[in-house]
């Protein structure tokens, strides 16, 4: 069902008129820094708003081809705005008229310190003269150090000056919220069938497969699966090529499948091939099989996640969305430039390991991930890790069920907007 009957500006006759003006839209805010991670979070804390906690919302995107071609909608190239799945996506550009666009606000959210503009700050000022202005939440990266938990739920005070009048600034209140892995966080993305979903797909796991990676022609079945999604490092790639050679000699026949992307120039550099693989190749190296599949929509990317051996993930979202898979993984964590990413890398794995059961599953793995981390020589790594996987599956569906046990993001936000004052 359409959620929205209108758009206040730069319309097109064939949508219907009346937006609504109970001041209980919200509007999200997102730059693609780059690759897809800002765009998938607020892309799915959208449509969970809208499916799971009936809102209204807007979703402001400033690179307007990237989300199209995220969300597989190219048709909307040409437009300023399209609806999908009950979620308006607008395209972020300077002309925009925010005071209509705010007029049915009740939530702003400016997601990763997107910085809005002054002149939407200015518009939500000028709102909060006429009535109690929007809810203003800055939506912070994912990150399991403990400070999070301090900083969750703080309020930074703006003041807002409204051009051309003499009136009192108006005062506008950001808060800021934490995703996260405890309850003095805001939790996590999980949406109300995800778990259900993944048990589903799990139960159903060579259909599931075989859907996702069809007549690839090795005999997959008796293989160990494992998905890769992380980033190119060229020239070299250590840790993948290592990696690929500890696969390629080990005893037991490996699957190892790639979504299409720039990772791809890696994986051939890693197998000596002289072109890039396409998507549908298949390429055998011994025991290893490297199958390059299409990018997934991102609902298939959690059922590859699901009947997946071990998952190769990295940034924010796939990372999260292979915690709920329960299936080990492996972080490659965005790399920043003053290496905070060390420390945000530290803080999961200590939080994942701190179970008192098997230290020793999670000393391994948190080796690997680090030298993978660091494009270091991986091949022993994997050797000692791969005894592991058993003991390691074991640790991620307790730590699914863990992290199940807490409130999930949008449900956070929603009774933070609810008690609102
Ligand atoms: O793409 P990422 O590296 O994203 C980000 C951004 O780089 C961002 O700027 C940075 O700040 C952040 O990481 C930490 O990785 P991420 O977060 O996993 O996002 C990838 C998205 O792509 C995620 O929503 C899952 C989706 N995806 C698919 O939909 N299909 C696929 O086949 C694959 C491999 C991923």
């Amino acid at each position: 069902m359409a959620l929205f009957m209108s758009v206040p500006e730069h319309a097109p006759a064939n949508v219907a008129p009346a937006w609504s003006c109970d001041h209980d839209t919200w509007l999200v805010f997102c730059t693609a820094i780059d690759n897809f991670g800002d765009i998938g979070v607020c892309w799915r804390l959208a449509r969970q708003l809208v499916v799971e906690h009936e809102q209204q919302v807007v979703l402001y995107i400033d690179d307007w081809h990237k989300a199209l071609v995220f969300l597989q909608r190219e048709d909307g190239c040409s437009l300023t705005h399209i609806e999908e799945q009950g979620v308006l996506l607008r395209r972020w550009h300077d002309g925009i008229d925010w005071t209509a666009s705010l007029a049915s606000a009740g939530m702003v959210i400016e997601a990763f310190g997107c910085s809005l503009p002054d002149t939407l700050i200015e518009a939500m000022a000028k709102e909060g003269g006429r009535r109690a202005p929007p809810c203003w939440v800055n939506l912070e990266y994912l990150s399991a150090e403990a400070w999070v938990e301090d900083y969750h739920g703080q309020q930074s005070i703006q003041s807002a000056p409204v051009t051309g009048t003499c009136a009192t600034p108006v005062v506008l209140k950001k808060t800021f919220f934490f995703p996260g892995f405890t309850a003095a966080t805001g939790g996590l993305i999980r949406e109300r069938h995800l778990l259900a979903s993944h048990q589903a797909w799990q139960a159903e796991q060579a259909r599931t497969r075989a859907e996702l990676v069809p007549a690839s022609g090795c005999a997959h079945d008796r293989s160990l699966w494992i998905s890769l999604f992380a980033y190119p490092r060229p020239p070299g790639n250590v840790a993948l090529r290592s990696w690929f050679a500890a696969l390629a000699e080990g005893a037991e026949p490996v699957l190892c499948v790639v979504p299409a992307g720039s990772l791809l120039v890696d994986v051939a550099d890693a197998l000596e091939l002289t072109h890039t693989p396409a998507v549908g190749e298949v390429i055998c190296r011994d025991s290893l099989s490297v199958a390059v599949i299409p990018f997934l929509s991102l609902d298939d990317y959690d059922r590859l996640l699901s009947v997946c051996d071990l998952n190769l993930v990295r940034g924010e979202d796939s990372f999260v969305r292979a915690q709920w898979a329960a299936r080990p993984l492996i972080w490659h964590i965005y790399p920043q430039q003053d290496d905070a990413h060390q420390l945000k890398l530290d803080a999961f794995l200590e939080r994942y390991g701190e179970d008192r059961w098997s230290p020793g599953s999670a000393d391994k793995l948190a080796r690997f991930t680090r030298f993978w981390n660091l494009d270091a020589d991986c091949r022993k790594l994997w050797h000692d890790l791969r005894p592991q996987l058993p003991d390691l599956t074991h640790r991620a569906r307790n730590w699914q069920q863990k992290l199940a046990a807490l409130p999930d993001l949008a449900s956070s936000l929603m009774q933070f907007y609810r008690n609102r004052p």
